[in-house]
């Protein structure tokens, strides 16, 4: 048995690895530690919760993550906060947990000599124009607009720098936007899914035109596995199913699924330092490790992923108002 320790383990793409983990890698002993911030949920785990350990904390606690470390072989550090419009409004919790808390888990795993992989963001490295055919390396120079990307890049500059004074075993991965199943109805597709499930208009900021590589989540998780299987101590490995698509485009075709008329959106106030486009260029991923996305038609992924909502009314109605009262302050 491999022990393995997942921070951030109740999220959207961290509940995911772990269901993912227990279906195709039996080997695994899993312990999840999340703090249960308001976008961790216990229900996220509920089908597996006999399967694993969970332990409700911190990662910024240095003696409760010294002892989790110490009883694991691998850590797999997704936890973060992860909304760009949030880390707009107050990024203090970003440098904490992503800067402090990634700190933190650093010192653990280089004191007990552990294997880590450290989970980022395609946003390290600012945006690309619109109308290019550009994509992101893993030698792309780091230029982060928001408060959001400025903590995970401080976090990446963290890992490499402890691999390279002291040793630590790392790699890490940066990808663009995840969806499917178990996402925080405050991202994107799921908040314009639930829009239109509860009688509301999908919110487009600004004219919709900006573009983003969507990955379903169980590709993103599959290419982690990969790399902690067959990825160089050091690399850094960029994910991405080369989906491209507006946002506009993306809202038309839910629309369109969801039996509705493709011009019943609103557009909205537009998010402040908006990045214009993700594009990341995944081939190291694919040639070196042989990764390759399973979902390769977007408008499938959607169809399955609006199917999962319909069906889970349970897991996101009761908090669909407070994500919309809390967009009502930024004005939608
Ligand atoms: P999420 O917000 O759904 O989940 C984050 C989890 O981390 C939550 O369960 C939360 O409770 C936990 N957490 C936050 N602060 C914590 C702390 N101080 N201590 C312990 N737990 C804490 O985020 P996500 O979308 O699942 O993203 C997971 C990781 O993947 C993040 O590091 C994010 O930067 C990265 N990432 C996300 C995407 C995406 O599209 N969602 C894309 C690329 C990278
Ligand atoms: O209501 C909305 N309307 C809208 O037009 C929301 C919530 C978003 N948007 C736009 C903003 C972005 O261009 O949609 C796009 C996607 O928005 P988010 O879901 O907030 O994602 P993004 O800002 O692109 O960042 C995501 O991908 C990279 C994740 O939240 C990050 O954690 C990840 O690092």
């Amino acid at each position: 048995m491999t022990r393995l320790l997942v921070t951030g383990g109740a999220g959207f793409i961290g509940a995911n690895f772990v269901h993912h983990t227990l279906t195709t890698r039996p080997e695994f002993e899993i312990c999840v530690l999340d703090a249960l911030t308001y976008a961790g949920n216990r229900d996220n785990l509920k089908a597996v919760a006999g399967d694993i350990r969970f332990v409700e904390g911190d990662i910024c606690d240095t003696e409760l993550v010294d002892r989790l470390v110490a009883d694991a072989d691998l850590v797999v550090h997704l936890a973060a906060e992860s909304h760009v419009d949030n880390s707009l409004r107050d990024p203090g919790p970003f440098v904490r947990s992503n800067v402090m808390g990634t700190y933190v888990l650093l010192e653990a795993v280089r004191r007990h000599d552990r294997r880590f992989h450290h989970i980022s963001t395609d946003e390290v490295f600012g945006d690309l124009p619109l109308d290019s055919e550009e994509k992101f390396t893993e030698a792309s120079p780091y230029n982060p607009s928001s408060p959001y990307s400025a903590t995970k890049a401080s976090s990446d500059m963290l890992v490499r720098a402890w691999v390279r004074s002291f040793g630590v075993a790392a790699t890490l991965s940066n990808c663009a936007n995840n969806y499917g199943p178990y996402q925080h109805a405050e991202k994107f597709i799921p908040r314009q899914v639930t829009n239109v499930l509860t009688g509301r208009l999908p919110k487009l900021y600004g004219t919709g035109r900006n573009v983003r590589e969507w990955t379903h989540v169980e590709d993103h998780n599959e290419a982690v596995h990969l790399i902690l299987e067959k990825g160089g101590i050091g690399e850094t490995y960029l994910i991405g199913s080369g989906c491209e698509m507006s946002n506009k485009a993306i809202v038309k075709i839910l629309l369109d699924l969801m039996g509705k008329p493709v011009d019943r959106y609103e557009e909205i106030l537009d998010r402040p330092g908006h990045d214009l486009r993700y594009a990341n260029d995944s081939s190291k991923l694919r040639t070196r490790l042989g990764w390759q996305p399973r979902h390769r038609s977007l408008r499938s992924g959607l169809a399955a992923t609006i199917d999962w909502y319909r069906e889970n009314p349970w897991w996101w109605a009761s908090r669909k108002d407070a994500v919309e009262s809390a967009y009502d302050a930024r004005g939608g």
